[in-house]
């Protein structure tokens, strides 16, 4: 079925897809997140300008989020399938107890930081009453017509300070415009009505999937134009998966990948569009496959006409479907799966967007919410506190305090003098330690630089061990191994595309 998902996915992606358009917002000059590669450039000035490239500041601000959640829910909830095909009758939709509340409040405690709802999925059905179709919540029984399932899920948000994200599919099995240009103002239309009537939008989720509709046809989908409207009614706003600012990891499984890069070549980029309006946003939808192992190694980059800061997001669900099937109370994933992938996803330069679907009651269930709070206490146990913070942290600086990196504040940074093209920390502290998780994050805003790193311990005999190597750190690269007791410790940075700033180094055990 996933795997259906998927190929469904890129053939309809790559019929959908749109090449080019710039707009006028700006960016500054630290802000760019696009480069020209000229045909001159050598591969040493390639690298340095992929080192250069920033996120722009709704990028940087979505990647902080590190954990977001997604809510799958709708007409499938209630005829138990996954993709509607749009001749369901509103009827259906009677959630007993339908508690958004619960929804948000769980995702809070459990330290997410965005809800992002299938306001609209395949089947068409809008969980809001939206003045431009009839498939909608105002026919169905709940509240006697009166409900509205964004405003709750955004109002809740509110409450409890999370960000509020929209999922609107494009493909829609129901509308009888879909698969002529009329459905393009129809999309424009309930994007605009989710866009303005329920507050802040932090993202906004479009999927690849452009199947038929209700008619037979297929639509194509004026992506440009959505993005625009996107632009202008919620400047903050990332666009993801079938979107400029973030890109879908490739996989559904909660894992991405050990060699991560946030800079990736984006071929469909006009040269001549970025060169002109240097100061400019340019975007795109995305264009080809992007679900191979390397995305961004120097090999890649060498062949690029243009590179973009693209970050990948993490979706998966926390049972086997996106929607609540009862049958599948027994396959919800559990505390230390939840763990595995924060390790998988967060840990490997992404964000997390886990789904939790709620019930036909209207609510998550039971067995959902002990996973989520399971996650949530090992979580804690395991970084609540930093092993290195207090030690003496020794390393040839070109810029800022070494206390800085073990400070627990993300906004304090170090940069690191490049001997060689090696770096070195050494970390003293005061009684030996016991460890086996390292963690380590780059101050993105400088760009993402580090190619390779490793972790050593010095052992009783005072000997160096090598007890872990990485490639890529980006926002934050976690890495696990076996348990070590020592004082000293030492990071040595093998590789980097420019001199790294990092934000935070740290020790931790994580108990399984
Ligand atoms: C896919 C959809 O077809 C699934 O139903 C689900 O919404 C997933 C997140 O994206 O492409």
């Amino acid at each position: 079925m996933w795997l259906k998902t998927h190929s469904r996915f890129f053939r309809t992606a790559a019929a959908c897809m749109v090449l080019l358009f710039s707009v006028s917002s700006l960016l500054s000059a630290q802000e760019q997140n696009a480069v020209v590669i000229d045909p001159a450039d050598s591969p040493a000035e390639i690298v340095r300008k992929a080192a250069n490239v920033v996120p722009s500041r709704r990028q940087f601000d979505w990647q902080r989020q590190e954990l977001t959640a997604f809510l799958h829910y709708g007409v499938n909830t209630y005829t138990g399938r996954e993709w509607g095909d749009g001749t369901e009758s509103p009827a259906v939709f009677r959630p007993a107890a339908l508690d958004a509340d619960q929804w948000i409040r769980e995702l809070k405690a459990a330290g997410f930081k965005c809800a992002i709802l299938t306001c609209k999925h395949h089947d068409g059905f809008c969980l809001w009453p939206s003045a431009y179709t009839e498939h909608s919540v105002k026919h169905a029984p709940w509240k006697d017509g009166k409900g509205d399932v964004v405003r709750e899920v955004s109002d809740a948000c509110r409450k409890y300070g999370m960000s509020f994200g929209i999922y609107l599919s494009p493909w829609d099995r129901n509308s009888r415009l879909y698969g002529t240009e009329a459905y393009n103002d129809y999309f424009v239309k309930q994007l605009t009505e989710l866009l303005t009537q329920y507050g802040k939008v932090s993202e906004v989720w479009f999927d690849g999937a452009c199947g038929e509709g209700a008619n037979g046809r297929k639509q194509e989908y004026d992506f440009v134009r959505w993005y625009s409207l996107i632009r202008r009614l919620q400047p903050d706003a990332v666009i993801a998966v079938m979107g400029p600012d973030v890109r879908w990891v490739g996989t559904e499984t909660g894992r991405g990948r050990e060699t991560e890069w946030s800079v990736v070549p984006k071929d469909n980029l006009d040269p001549e569009a970025i060169a002109e309006h240097s100061q400019k946003e340019v975007l795109t939808a995305p264009v080809g496959d992007m679900r191979g192992q390397d995305l961004g190694s120097r090999k890649v980059i060498e062949k690029a006409k243009s590179l973009v800061w693209y970050p990948a997001e993490i979706d998966v669900s926390i049972r086997p479907g996106w929607f609540y099937h009862a049958d599948q109370d027994s396959k919800v994933k559990s505390p230390k799966e939840l763990m595995d992938i924060y390790f998988t996803s967060v840990g490997m330069n992404g964000v997390l967007l886990l789904n939790l679907p709620p019930d036909k009651e209207g609510r998550l269930a039971k067995g959902d919410v002990e996973s989520l709070r399971g996650f949530r206490r090992l979580y804690d146990t395991t970084f609540a506190h930093n092993l290195l913070s207090g030690a003496r942290v020794r390393c040839r600086l070109s810029d800022g305090k070494a206390g800085n990196v073990i400070d627990g504040d993300y906004d304090t940074s170090v940069r690191p003098e490049l001997k060689g093209g090696k770096a070195v920390f050494l970390f003293r502290t005061k009684r030996p330690v016991t460890f086996n998780v390292l963690s380590v994050q780059e101050d993105i805003r400088r760009g993402q630089r580090v190619e390779a790193f490793s972790l050593e311990v010095k052992d009783a005999g005072g000997k160096w061990k090598e007890v872990a190597v990485g490639t890529t750190v980006g926002h934050k690269r976690l890495l696990k191994f076996p348990t070590q007791t020592a004082r000293e410790v030492r990071l040595t940075i093998g590789q980097a595309r420019a001199v790294p700033t990092f934000s935070e180094i740290g020790l931790y055990r994580l108990v399984e």
